[in-house]
């Protein structure tokens, strides 16, 4: 792994906004260049895939890691990963990716709805029982175009709001809940947020169409929701991409991991000089 990744470990401040706030936000994390490229990689496939756009012109792609490296490179991007582990620990996968393509909405079809609010993981915020849910997994979201302005497709959320199971929603169908925030961040920018987080996609009344990549990581013990296994990534030799892209020794080893299943922990201990914990 790469080792600027022990220059961007998650500092106390970081760690204290993201327990608080349920989110965090990491500027810079792409480089002007890695927008380019990924914006490019994303528009091919939006391309490729157009059969897969939504009734209202939305794409959202999963299952798209292998198309290119630069994808397989954002699986332990050094700006975000550290953060990452710093959270959730060693014993990490990536559980899901999607692109979120969001083109502008015509003007005949602005909406006055409320936004599509909502924690991750769908059933887990019916079966399991606990107040407040356990967080289980966090995203990264890359923001790829322009949304320093609200109206732009942002990405929005509820701070604070991921330690509460129900959302209190107006009764008028149309306003946010109360305390309810666009993220407004320019190109390059990246989110973290707790699955339990209250958050939504909204639409966009810009001219320019939204362009964001999420990468899902949780415990491995969590069924992932990506099509692909580790079977699909033959290319990967890379141990510790092969261990967030789901290689097991057996079904024991995603709950009880033996070290060469979970290669991260080893390569903390060695890199950060410090127990990386049980
Ligand atoms: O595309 C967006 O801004 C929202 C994405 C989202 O809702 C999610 O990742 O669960």
């Amino acid at each position: 792994m790469d080792p600027r990744c022990l220059t961007n470990s998650l500092n106390d401040q970081e760690r204290q906004t993201f327990e608080e706030k349920g989110y965090l936000l990491v500027p810079k994390a792409l480089s002007p260049g890695d927008v380019t490229r990924l914006i490019g990689l994303v528009d091919r496939l939006g391309i490729e895939r157009a059969d897969e756009v939504e009734p209202d012109g939305r794409l959202h792609l999963r299952d798209f890691l292998r198309e290119d490296d630069l994808f397989m490179d954002l699986l332990d991007w050094p700006r975000t990963f550290p953060k990452v582990w710093g959270i959730l620990g060693w014993h990490l996968q990536l559980y899901l990716s999607h692109i979120d393509i969001t083109p502008p909405l015509p003007v005949d079809q602005h909406r006055t709805v409320t936004l599509g609010w909502h924690q991750d993981s769908g059933r887990v915020n019916l079966e399991m029982e606990t107040d407040p849910r356990p967080r289980l997994s966090i995203k990264v979201g890359y923001f790829l175009t322009d949304t320093t302005e609200p109206g732009c497709g942002n990405f929005w959320v509820i701070p604070g709001s991921h330690l509460k199971n129900k959302l209190d929603r107006p009764t008028d169908g149309i306003s946010n809940p109360q305390g309810a925030i666009p993220i407004c961040v320019p190109p390059g920018s990246a989110v973290i947020f707790d699955r339990r987080l209250w958050h939504s996609r909204s639409p966009n009344h810009s001219d320019r169409t939204r362009k964001a990549v999420f990468y899902g990581y949780s415990y491995r013990w969590l069924r992932p929701r990506d099509n692909l296994r580790i079977e699909d990534y033959e290319d990967c030799r890379d141990p510790i991409r092969r261990q967030l892209l789901g290689a097991v020794r057996d079904g024991h080893g995603y709950s009880s991991p033996e070290p060469e299943d979970v290669p991260l922990r080893a390569w903390l201990d060695e890199h950060q000089g410090t127990n990386s914990g049980p």
